[in-house]
């Protein structure tokens, strides 16, 4: 039995790794690489500090660690321009259908995002009034696959971690998930989250 729901934001409630992808290519351009969407797969669910060095490994760079913060300022500045633009018509299939119904069905519902920029997207999506807790990147220290995050979301909804299941489309997602000892829902395909308890292909199909 369900008492809580914990969601992961980027690829379960929206389709933000497009513009991650945009920004994190727009900078390895400036810095004279090719940095290709497949290229952009090992960066989702990861923290922003560790897409960077994931980037600058595949564009062979070294830098300092001044460096490397100002980079991520600067792709943080080109990846908050695309987002001031999102609005709700972005949010995936399914995805503000079924937060309804989970709150209907007296479920509490938490936010469990490795983004620092999560609550201002949730804004843009006119979904955060659809959330007792919300937990993301600004509050955690340690980056899934540690089950941070999610422990964090489930000491606040006041639950169990038994009584809790997670939605994630990301492997270290779903990783970080099981290590909570959570039961979890993967969001894409079978192949690539195996170790999740159930995968659907989007929030739409639980409706
Ligand atoms: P920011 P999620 C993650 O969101 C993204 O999947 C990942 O690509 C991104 O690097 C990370 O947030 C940090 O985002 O730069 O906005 O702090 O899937 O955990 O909701
Ligand atoms: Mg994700």
């Amino acid at each position: 039995q369900m008492k809580g729901a914990i969601f992961d934001l980027d690829g379960v409630l929206v389709d933000t790794a497009k513009y991650h992808f945009l920004a994190w290519r727009e900078l390895a351009n400036q810095l004279g690489f090719e940095f290709t969407e497949q290229d952009n797969e090992r960066l989702k669910g990861v923290s922003r500090m560790e897409s960077l060095r994931i980037l600058l490994e595949i564009g062979g760079l070294h830098l300092s660690e001044h460096e490397l913060l100002q980079l991520a300022a600067k792709k943080n500045e080109k990846y908050v321009e695309y987002i001031s633009k999102l609005n709700d018509s972005e949010l995936l299939p399914g995805a503000k259908a079924y937060l309804i119904d989970l709150r209907e069905q007296g479920i509490q519902v938490a936010l469990g995002s490795a983004s620092k920029n999560a609550k201002f997207i949730l804004d843009q999506l006119n979904i955060a009034y659809l959330f007792d807790v919300v937990i993301d990147g600004n509050q955690v220290t340690k980056a899934k696959p540690d089950p941070e995050v999610f422990l964090l979301a489930g000491q606040n909804l006041g639950l169990e971690p038994k009584d809790i299941v997670v939605f994630e489309d990301a492997t270290a997602g779903v990783e970080a998930a099981l290590a909570a000892g959570m039961r979890v829902v993967g969001i894409g395909q079978k192949d690539v989250l195996q170790r999740a308890d159930l995968v659907v292909a989007g929030l739409y199909e639980l409706l």
